[in-house]
């Protein structure tokens, strides 16, 4: 059995696509108590609109693999709770944007096979039982953990039977990298600005800034090993994606708007930190982090 820890938007997608008789979702703690099973709608790219029906995990003994779909702030939390209660050898996969979570996860259970995944798959919720995939992408899994590595062909395959395309990826870290570049300096503009992503190109805000804020990211990435980008090939990759999601709204700004909690802390509030850490300043991600955090609960 494959169990989904976090039954939202991505939790949902992956659940739609995977053998139906195979998944189950796990209940948050304060599930009160957790009905039978979790239905929705789900509209398929390829294959129209379904509707999904699936158990709520009974026994933590089935699982063989869990796919981890929360925010990264209620990360650790969720697996606190659900860890302890799962066999040593389940494979755990991250799906969470940004950094900082992930290397929690690993560092809290050293020995468990965990791993990352980086998607562009696009998924979102409308209203609350109604799950759209949005926009098809791709997803690499790559290992945190020493004993994940012999996990990794077997996990890839599992997800694959989705009929996404998943890729295994031995070095999964720069993988990360290359998404919280995009999702850093495209998100808090836009929730910022409260704008669709396109629309940030001509601001003034964001062309004041953007400059800097590569500078600031580029010299994160040489210092911690992860290439050696120019600070104009980051904004080329900045604004290209901008411009091929023009009339998204970004996860960030659809948090602000929903009053929901950002993962700013693991985007440019990430940066921050590994900037104090360096000893490499950052203002504009601090600027950037202060302004959505003035905009959002925390
Ligand atoms: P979401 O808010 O729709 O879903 C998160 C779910 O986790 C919610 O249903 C919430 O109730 C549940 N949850 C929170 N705490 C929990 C707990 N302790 N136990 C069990 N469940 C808990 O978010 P999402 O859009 O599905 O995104 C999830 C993660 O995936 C984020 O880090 C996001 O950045 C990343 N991601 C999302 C997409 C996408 O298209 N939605 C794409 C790429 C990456
Ligand atoms: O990943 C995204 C997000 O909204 O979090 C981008 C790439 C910016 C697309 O909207």
């Amino acid at each position: 059995m494959i169990g989904i820890l976090g039954a939202g938007s991505l939790g949902r997608l992956w659940a739609a696509l995977l053998p139906q008789h195979q998944v189950a979702f796990l209940p948050r703690p304060d599930a009160d108590p957790a009905p039978a099973t979790l239905s929705y709608t789900f509209e398929s790219i390829q294959d129209g609109q379904h509707t999904i029906s699936l158990p709520w995990l009974q026994s933590p003994d089935d699982l063989s693999l869990l796919l981890v779909t929360t925010k990264a702030g209620d990360t650790l939390d969720a697996l606190q709770h659900w860890l302890p209660q799962l066999r040593e050898s389940v494979p755990v996969v991250l799906f969470q944007n940004g950094l900082g979570s992930q290397q929690r996860v690993a560092d809290a259970w050293p020995a468990r096979p965990i791993l990352a995944a980086s998607t562009t798959e696009g998924a979102n919720r409308p209203e609350p039982n109604r799950v759209v995939h949005a926009g098809i992408g791709e997803t690499w899994v790559g290992p945190l953990t020493p004993s994940a590595r012999p996990k990794l062909a077997g996990v890839v395959a599992q997800l694959a039977t989705t009929g996404l395309v998943v890729h295994a990826e031995d070095q999964i870290l720069p993988r990360l990298w290359q998404k919280l570049v995009v999702n850093a300096g495209i998100n808090p503009f836009t929730a910022i600005l409260d704008c669709p992503n396109g629309d940030i190109l001509a601001n003034d805000f964001f062309l004041s800034h953007i400059d800097s804020l590569c500078n600031e990211i580029a010299e994160l990435m040489a210092a911690e090993g992860i290439g050696i980008p120019t600070p104009g090939e980051l904004r080329q990759r900045i604004e290209a994606v901008a411009r091929n999601t023009a009339r998204n709204t970004s996860s960030m700004r659809g948090d602000i708007l929903n009053r929901r909690r950002t993962e700013i802390d693991f985007i440019n509030g990430y940066l921050v930190q590994l900037g104090s850490r360096l000893d490499i300043p950052t203002p504009v991600n601090q600027l950037l982090t202060d302004k959505v955090k003035q905009l959002s609960p925390h």
